[in-house]
C-alpha cells in the first residue's frame, strides 16, 4: 500500500514553529507562566489528552492553547476510528487535532497503534497470517500518514496483564501471533517513520510491582537485542484504590536507566483540594527527579470532559477554572501564576461572569407584603447584574429600593442602581413593598444573569 505524506515533514516546518515559540517567550515576560511554558523551562513538555468533538467550544479551546505544549488525540487515532473496515482509513477526526496542535506550535503524540480495545470486529476475526499483515498494514497506515508529525507513538498498549502474575494478557494479538507480536510491531513501526519515538504505554505498572517487572523485563530484552524502543509511557490514573505510588520516581529511573525515555501519559488523579494537588505535585516531582522524565500528559483539559468526570480527576473544573491542583503541578514546574492570570478565580476577564439570586418575605401583613431579593455573585467579580420576578398577577409594586426597575406586564426585570459592583462571592439585593390585591402567592424569581 502506498501512503501519501499528507503534509510537509515537520523538519520543513520548524522554522514557524521556532517563530511560534520566540513569541511566546517574548509575552511570558510579563504574562504569567503556563503548564507548557513552565514545563518547557525544564526541558519537558507539559500535555493533555484532546477530543476533536470539543475543539469548537471556545473556553476548552482557549484554556488548550494558552496551557499545553502537547496534546495526544483521546480516541481519534485508534482502531476502530481510523480503519473501520480493513484498508479504508479515515483521518477526519484525527487530523482535526493535528492541524490544530501543529498552528499552535504544540507536539502531538499518536495514541494508539496495537490495543485489544476499541478493535474493529474485523481484526478479531482474522486467522493468524491475515492478523499479521493487518496490524502491518494498519501501522503503515497512520504511521505513513503522520510521518514526520508525531513526536511519540504509543505502539503498543496494554500488552500485560493485571494482577499479580506479570503474564501477557489475552488478545487476538497475542493468541494468535504469540509473544513475539509487540517485537514485531515495533520493528514496523520504527520502519514506517524513523523520526518518531517509540513507546509502550500501559497501566498499573507506575511502580514496581509484577506487571512493571514483566514490562521492564521485556524492554530490557528489547534493549539488549536491538529490538527498537525508544520509551514507556505510564498512564498513572491514579484515585483511592490505585494511589500515587510511594516508589514512583524509583520505577521511573529503572526504566530510564535501561536506556529509554519515560513519558507520563494519561495522567489524572480523582479528588479535590489540597490532597489532590499534594499528589499531583508528587507525580511532577518524580518526573523532574528522571533525567530522561521527558514530558507529563493529563488526561483531560476539563474535569466535566474527563473519563472519570465523577472523580474530578483534572486540573481545571467544569467551568475550566484553575484547581488547586493547577496550582501545585505549576509551582512545581518552577512556575508562577501572576496575577490576572486568565483561569484564576477572581480575576476579571475571564469568560464565566455569574449571579445567583434567591427570595425571601421580610414583613407581611393583611393587604400587602415586603420582599428582599438577594443577589450573589459567583467566582468572578461582576460589574452589573440582571434578575426578573414575576408577580402573581393580582399583584401590584408600590415601591422598589436599592434596585431599577423596568416593567413588562406583572414581570419586573430589576438593574442595579448604586450597587452593580460586586466582589467574587459577595451579596447584595434590593427591597421591594407588594400590594396583594387578594392573592398572597410569593413572586417568583428568572435566572441572575451577570457581567
Ligand atoms: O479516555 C478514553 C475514553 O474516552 C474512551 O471511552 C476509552 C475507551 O476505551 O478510552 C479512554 O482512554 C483510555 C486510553 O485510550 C488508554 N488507557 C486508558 C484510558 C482510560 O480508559
Amino acid at each position: 500500500m502506498s501512503m501519501k505524506l499528507r503534509r510537509l515533514p515537520r523538519a520543513a516546518t520548524a522554522g514557524l514553529v521556532a517563530a511560534a515559540a520566540l513569541t511566546a517567550a517574548a509575552h511570558s515576560a510579563e504574562a504569567a507562566d503556563t503548564l507548557g511554558s513552565a514545563a518547557a523551562g525544564q526541558g519537558r513538555y507539559f500535555g493533555t489528552a484532546v477530543a476533536a468533538s470539543h475543539l469548537g467550544e471556545a473556553d476548552y479551546t482557549a484554556t488548550l492553547d494558552r496551557e499545553f505544549s502537547s496534546v495526544t488525540p483521546e480516541n481519534e487515532m485508534k482502531w476502530d476510528a481510523t480503519e473501520p473496515s480493513r484498508g479504508t482509513f479515515t483521518f477526519t477526526s484525527a487530523d482535526r487535532i493535528v492541524d490544530h496542535a501543529q498552528s499552535r506550535g504544540m507536539d502531538v503524540r499518536g495514541h494508539t497503534l496495537v490495543w485489544h480495545s476499541q478493535l474493529p470486529s474485523w481484526v478479531s476475526s482474522l486467522g493468524a497470517s491475515g492478523l499479521r499483515t493487518a496490524m502491518k498494514d494498519h501501522i503503515n497506515g497512520l504511521m505513513g500518514h503522520y510521518k514526520g508529525e508525531i513526536h511519540s507513538w504509543d505502539v503498543v498498549n496494554e500488552a500485560f496483564q493485571d494482577g499479580g502474575s506479570g503474564a501477557r494478557r489475552s488478545s487476538p494479538f497475542q493468541d494468535k501471533l504469540g509473544d513475539g507480536f509487540i517485537e514485531e510491531a515495533f520493528r514496523t513501526a520504527r520502519a514506517a517513520d524513523p523520526a518518531a519515538k517509540l513507546c509502550y504505554n500501559d497501566y498499573n505498572t507506575d511502580g514496581v510491582n509484577a506487571k512493571s517487572d514483566a514490562v521492564y523485563t521485556m524492554v530490557k530484552d528489547f534493549k539488549s537485542r536491538g529490538v527498537p524502543i525508544d520509551c514507556v509511557g505510564f498512564q498513572s490514573h491514579f484515585n483511592s484504590n490505585s494511589p500515587v505510588p510511594s516508589d514512583y520516581r524509583q520505577n521511573l529511573q529503572r526504566f530510564a536507566d535501561l536506556g529509554v525515555d519515560v513519558q507520563i501519559t494519561e495522567l489524572d488523579i480523582e479528588g479535590s483540594g489540597s490532597a489532590q494537588a499534594a499528589d499531583y505535585r508528587k507525580v511532577v516531582e518524580a518526573c523532574l527527579a528522571v533525567d530522561r522524565c521527558t514530558g507529563m500528559t493529563v488526561w483531560g483539559v476539563t474535569d466535566k470532559y474527563s473519563w472519570r468526570s465523577g472523580g474530578t480527576p483534572l486540573l481545571f473544573d467544569g467551568n475550566y477554572q484553575e484547581k488547586p491542583a493547577y496550582d501545585a503541578v505549576l509551582s512545581a514546574l518552577g512556575g508562577s501564576d501572576g496575577p490576572g492570570d486568565p483561569g484564576d478565580p477572581g480575576d476579571p476577564g475571564d469568560a464565566t461572569v455569574t449571579c445567583t439570586a434567591t427570595y425571601t418575605r421580610t414583613a407581611d401583613w393583611n393587604s400587602g407584603y415586603n420582599g428582599q431579593v438577594t443577589i450573589t455573585a459567583g467566582d468572578e467579580p461582576v460589574s452589573a447584574w440582571t434578575v426578573t420576578v414575576t408577580l402573581p398577577a393580582q399583584q401590584s409594586v408600590s415601591s422598589l429600593w436599592n434596585g431599577t426597575p423596568t416593567w413588562s406586564g406583572n414581570v419586573m426585570t430589576v438593574r442595579p442602581s448604586w450597587n452593580g459592583t460586586l466582589a467574587a462571592g459577595a451579596s447584595t439585593g434590593f427591597g421591594f413593598t407588594a400590594a396583594k390585591n387578594g392573592s398572597d402567592a410569593a413572586p417568583t424569581l428568572g435566572t441572575c444573569t451577570a457581567s
